[in-house]
């Protein structure tokens, strides 16, 4: 691997890739194989291995106290405590939230048969602006959805203000969100109930996974049974439900990497700190800050490139990036609005401030598996695409 690149090197111009082998956003972290393949063995050998066994238990066990919560409900994945969130909590007509969110944000939502009503975002946070919300909020309106995305809290205050105020309910996506802060306290016990997704990709991961953390006694007890079939015990089944346990495999993923999470986030802040450096002066491109009165999990390196200031569009820079095998992605552009089924709906659906930061946003590789020196190369491509960049 070359450290300094010119513009001759880039392979975009010839040249060979910066990086043998290619830096992917969110390339999942495993610890230490030996431990992780013996725990997974004794699970295998007691023959339990799911249907809310040990392992599930002492996960939900340790994440509710971690996330300062009463109850915390696994469940197969994100998506699905979304779903089994909407649903225990009987919501029926619109729901209000942000388009710029990966798509299954909304796409649970219509699962469940309820309509979303994407509100614009905030230019400088990214997250639903309350001001559009209580715009877009009618009679219809049962519930409101905020995304804490990139692990930025939303203005939960406010939100939790205009839910009251309207008796809708309040449901935190909080895929982004593990291990993040907000005036001081854990992300996980905001709104109504926060849901979070514990996919491979994830900061904090069961290889596939979710939960939702809520205080509400009755909404956990309910999404306990939905998520076993609604099987009270025995031969005595109490009410609608699905399949959405996670494995005992998963829980004991899960279990393990509990353990670790603060080293990788430790990582990440290093990371994202050099990324500062390392980018610091090229003009047009914004590297997206955290509150640092905030504890956050900084599992994104998101930068916005202005492409007339930068000299470069983003997805000329995004293809330069691939070229040398640096993964960058596009989250979330479009925005669920200019995706299907939503673009086809008959609303037509004026959303700017989506529209310009998807039309910006790129994010960057970072993790354990991501070093300064990488940052580096990293960081080098794209001050040299952004003052002499390719034709396209
Ligand atoms: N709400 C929000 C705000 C979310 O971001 C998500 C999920 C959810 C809800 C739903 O939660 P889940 O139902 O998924 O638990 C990925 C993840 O699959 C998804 O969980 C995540 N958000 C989303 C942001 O990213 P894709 O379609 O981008 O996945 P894919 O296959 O393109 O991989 C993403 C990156 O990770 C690539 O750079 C490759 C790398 N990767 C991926 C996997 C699976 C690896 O290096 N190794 C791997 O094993 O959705």
């Amino acid at each position: 691997m070359r450290v300094k690149r010119s513009r001759a090197d880039l392979a975009a111009y010839g040249g060979r890739p910066a990086f043998d082998e290619p830096l992917h956003v969110g390339r999942p972290y495993l610890g230490d194989r030996q431990r992780l393949l013996e725990h997974l063995a004794a699970v295998l050998d007691s023959g339990w291995v799911t249907n809310n066994g040990p392992q599930v238990r002492a996960l939900e066990e340790r994440l509710a106290a971690r996330l300062d919560v009463r109850h915390c409900v696994a469940v197969c994945n994100g998506t699905a405590a979304l779903q089994l969130c909407a649903r225990a909590l009987g919501l029926v007509g619109e729901v209000i939230l942000p388009s710029f969110t990966f798509v299954a944000t909304a796409h649970a939502l219509t699962w469940e048969g309820l309509t979303p009503v994407f509100a614009d975002i905030d230019r400088d946070t990214h997250t639903i602006d309350p001001a559009r919300v209580a715009a877009l909020a009618t009679q219809r309106s049962g519930a409101l959805v905020g995304v804490h995305l990139w692990g930025r809290p939303c203005d939960t205050e406010a939100l939790e203000t205009i839910a009251r105020e309207r008796g809708m309910r309040l449901i935190f996506d909080a895929a982004h969100a593990f291990g993040c802060t907000h005036r001081d306290r854990p992300i996980g016990g905001f709104g109504d109930a926060e849901v979070f997704s514990f996919h491979a990709t994830k900061v904090f991961h069961t290889l596939e996974g979710g939960a939702v953390a809520t205080n509400d006694a009755a909404l956990a007890d309910r999404i306990r049974l939905m998520r076993n079939h609604g099987i009270a015990g025995i031969d005595q089944v109490a009410g609608l439900g699905i399949n959405a346990k996670m494995s005992e495999l998963s829980a004991t993923v899960g279990l393990m990497l509990l353990e670790q999470v603060d080293e990788v986030i430790a990582l990440n802040r290093r990371n994202h700190a050099h990324y500062r450096r390392a980018l610091a002066g090229i003009e047009g491109v914004r590297l997206l800050e955290y509150d640092e009165r905030q504890r956050s999990n900084r599992q994104f390196v998101v930068i916005e490139v202005d492409a007339a200031a930068a000299g470069v569009a983003r997805d000329v820079l995004v293809d330069v990036l691939r070229a040398e095998n640096v993964l960058a992605r596009r989250y979330f552009y479009p925005g669920c609005h200019r995706v299907e089924p939503y673009r086809s709906d008959a609303v037509i659906r004026v959303l700017p401030e989506t529209d310009h930061v998807a039309g910006r946003v790129v994010c960057l590789p970072t993790g354990p598996a991501v070093g300064e020196e990488d940052i580096d190369v990293i960081a080098q491509i794209i001050r040299v695409v952004s003052s002499d960049p390719p034709a396209r």
